[in-house]
């Protein structure tokens, strides 16, 4: 496969190098890709080392798949370049998630709805991708109601720039600033810009990316969406009523089997989820899993995961995996 990585350079770019080598995805030449800045700039990868070229260079070269990690803007422009050329794009932006003609794909959920003409495939946000992973088994068992989720996001969703102000801040040390105010031993309620109903665009990913990923706008969701100065990983606090009342160890085990999915569930053991041992894994981590005492057939999680790996990264390449496997490229 001739697989081009858009935004090589920067933070997620650079941990899809890294999924696609551990992974051993059948990669026969990398095309890295970065804006004009980094360009001849060189990549190792399995052993070579490949230049960095500019955007028409790389739709040029007809890569046959094209991992994006390069913003809304850059994908809007460059995404159907790459597609007209023949290259299927996997884009890590928001840009193409809600459009009604793209895709927005969880392999383990509804990848089974690609095919030969989906040229760009919309990769979920992070925080969307950990929470609709553990309550889609729970919704085909119990139909959810309505899912209340407060997350608590690591700088590193916003990228170097973010974790750079936080050891700046940590150093005593003033810097740029990727946020309003200091991140650090603080915890700001804003992610992303606000819309008009005075919710975050990060809120506002977690309700519409949840019910079309889901397949049902039916689900009500309500989000508020937190920045904390870690690095590991996002956590999220998610109530959710059901139509149906449940048993928790019944609930246990669904997401035990559930694939991507680690229960971490033990308040004897003080085994829960915790962003600092989900950091460099691929899995979906969910603990203190508790009936919600308040309401009827309702029930509390914690669900953390890597951010930067399944929140990004790790997502967008088992996409690709999925679209070899099944001669879809
Ligand atoms: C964030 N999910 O955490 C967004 C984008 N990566 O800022």
């Amino acid at each position: 496969m001739r697989v081009a990585v858009v935004g090589a350079t920067g933070m997620v770019g650079e941990v899809m190098l890294k999924v696609l080598k551990e992974r051993n995805f059948p990669v026969t030449e990398l095309i890295p890709v970065a804006s004009e800045k980094s360009v001849g700039k060189e990549i190792e990868f399995n052993g070579q080392h490949y230049k960095v070229v500019g955007m028409q260079t790389a739709v040029d070269m007809k890569a046959d798949i094209a991992l994006f990690s390069a913003g809304g803007d850059t994908s809007r422009e460059w995404a159907p370049k790459f597609a007209a050329a023949g290259t299927t794009v996997i884009d890590n932006s928001s840009a193409w998630r809600m459009d009604p003609t793209k895709k927005l794909v969880v392999p383990e959920i509804n990848a089974h709805l690609l095919t030969k003409e989906d040229k760009i495939i919309a990769n979920p946000n992070c925080s969307t991708i950990q929470m609709v992973l553990v309550l889609a088994p729970l919704h085909a068992k119990y139909n959810i109601k309505r899912i209340i989720v407060s997350t608590y996001q690591s700088i590193t969703g916003t990228g170097v720039k973010a974790v750079q102000q936080l050891e700046n801040e940590y150093a005593g040390v003033n810097g740029e600033m990727a946020y309003k105010y200091a991140i650090h031993r603080n915890a700001i309620p804003q992610c992303d810009i606000f819309e008009d109903n005075g919710y975050t665009k990060e809120e506002m990913k977690l309700v519409r990316e949840t019910r079309k990923i889901i397949g049902d706008d039916n689900i009500n969701v309500t989000a508020t969406a937190v920045r904390v100065p870690i690095v590991g990983g996002h956590s999220e606090a998610v109530n959710v009523e059901f139509t149906n009342d449940f048993d928790v160890s019944e609930v246990r085990s669904i997401l035990h089997n559930t694939s991507g999915v680690v229960v971490q569930d033990n308040t004897d053991t003080y085994t829960y989820p915790m962003p600092k041992f989900a950091q460099g894994k691929d899995e979906v981590f969910v603990g203190r899993i508790r009936r919600d005492e308040s309401q009827p057939n309702t029930l509390n999680m914690w669900i953390v995961a890597d951010n930067l790996r399944k929140g990004a990264a790790t997502n967008t390449v088992q996409i690709a995996e999925y679209l070899v496997k099944n001669n879809l490229v």
